[in-house]
């Protein structure tokens, strides 16, 4: 039989988009046992809030996230609004009971997220970060080829996360709009907002992260605040550049930066074994490309694998062969493995536990940018 989950969303912005058509969509093309009802949304600014109930279809509003928290009604609180606020919100729904989504990076800080990952784990309730590019059936196959041993031994492991949007100096910090640039609400610049997501998915595919050293930018110095209009000092990285050594002795290079001019959101990863290389590109979203040294020499070369198949991960729910999916299926899939994972009582990753070690990773990128020096990292948490 069917079970009802009602959601809660906190925010109204792009994430709670993506979000609330995921939470729409899933149930139309997966079987979960579950189907998601969106009950209300909270938000301050009720005007806002109740144009986007309409849109999306939540039944009600609320004006403040706590009454969003106490209504008995709602099984499961999402996320969506500026870092800052994560851990007052994800904890107080915890001990209410509820089940806790929440949008990317955990906290601005592992300081922060820690209590977020010991509350949910203490009320037992299921949680799991919107880390969405895990989810991406192209990236999934990746996944599954690395633990097929496509590629055996792993030697390399490559990825960048490049934008442009910032680069003029008139473009404001703080505010609904620009929070990303305000330290305080965002806690990082690039590395949580940008490379976070590398990281996440670099972590599931080639484990943790034993030690690393980066090199973060700050090219704008002083911003405009949306708010007040006063000029302030900038407290966000603008680039960050990485090396890391992984646990299993390979080495990573990472890049986020949202001064590469051209460039709105490449995501690209690659990853070099002994036996092949595997490579991914966000706007290519569809395909993997794959060199397979072990075919006979005079046929050897790089493949594209249109990753549009039955056999493909989560693509047999969708259409047929050959037609493709896009961004926002990464977050269908995410509730989709969500609601399996209450059915079969095995958590979808990542959960706050999880996306702790992605935060402590940030952490250490943004000491090192500052110190210049080697970071070893320890268990998380
Ligand atoms: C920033 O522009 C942003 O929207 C991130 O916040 C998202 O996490 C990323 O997926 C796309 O870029």
């Amino acid at each position: 039989m069917t079970k009802t989950l009602n959601v809660g969303m906190v925010g109204y912005g792009f994430m709670a988009r993506a979000h609330s058509n995921a939470w729409v969509k899933a149930p139309h093309f997966f079987d979960t046992g579950y189907k998601p009802v969106l009950k209300a949304v909270a938000a301050r600014n009720t005007e806002k809030a109740t144009a986007f109930a309409q849109k999306w279809g939540y039944e009600a509003v609320e004006s403040d996230w706590r009454r969003l928290v106490e209504r008995p009604d709602i099984d499961a609180i999402d996320i969506c609004v500026p870092n800052d606020l994560h851990a007052e919100i994800a904890i107080a729904a915890a001990k209410a009971g509820k089940m806790v989504l929440c949008e990317k990076p955990l906290a601005r800080t592992e300081a922060e997220a820690l209590p977020m990952v010991e509350a949910v784990e203490a009320a037992g309730v299921p949680n799991m970060v919107w880390y969405n590019y895990r989810r991406v059936p192209a990236v999934t196959l990746v996944k599954r080829m690395i633990e097929q041993g496509l590629l055996g031994h792993i030697y390399h492991y490559r990825a960048k996360f490049l934008q442009d949007w910032t680069i003029s100096p008139d473009v404001p910090q703080g505010g609904a709009a620009t929070w990303r640039l305000d330290v305080d609400a965002a806690g990082s610049g690039v590395t949580g907002d940008l490379l976070a997501h590398c990281l996440d998915t670099a972590i599931w595919l080639n484990g943790s992260i034993a030690s690393l050293t980066a090199m973060t930018e700050t090219f704008v110095k002083e911003r405009k605040d949306a708010v007040t209009g006063a000029m302030r000092p900038v407290g966000i990285d603008d680039a960050s550049a990485v090396l890391t050594r992984f646990a299993n002795g390979s080495l990573g290079t990472f890049e986020s930066t949202r001064y590469a001019r051209g460039h709105k959101a490449a995501y690209t990863l690659e990853i070099n074994g002994e036996n092949g290389s595997l490579a991914w590109d966000l706007h290519d979203l569809n395909r993997v490309s794959w060199f397979d040294h072990r075919t006979p020499g005079q046929l050897r070369g790089w493949t594209s694998i249109l990753v549009t198949d039955g056999e493909h991960p989560y693509l047999g729910k969708w259409w047929v062969p050959g037609l493709i999916i896009g961004y926002e299926h990464s977050f269908v899939h995410q509730v989709a493995d969500f609601l399996d994972g209450l059915s079969s009582g095995k958590p979808a990753a990542p959960t706050f536990r999880d996306a702790l070690e992605t935060t402590r990773v940030c952490d250490a990128i943004i000491a090192s940018g500052k110190s210049g020096a080697w970071v070893e990292l320890g268990a998380a948490g």
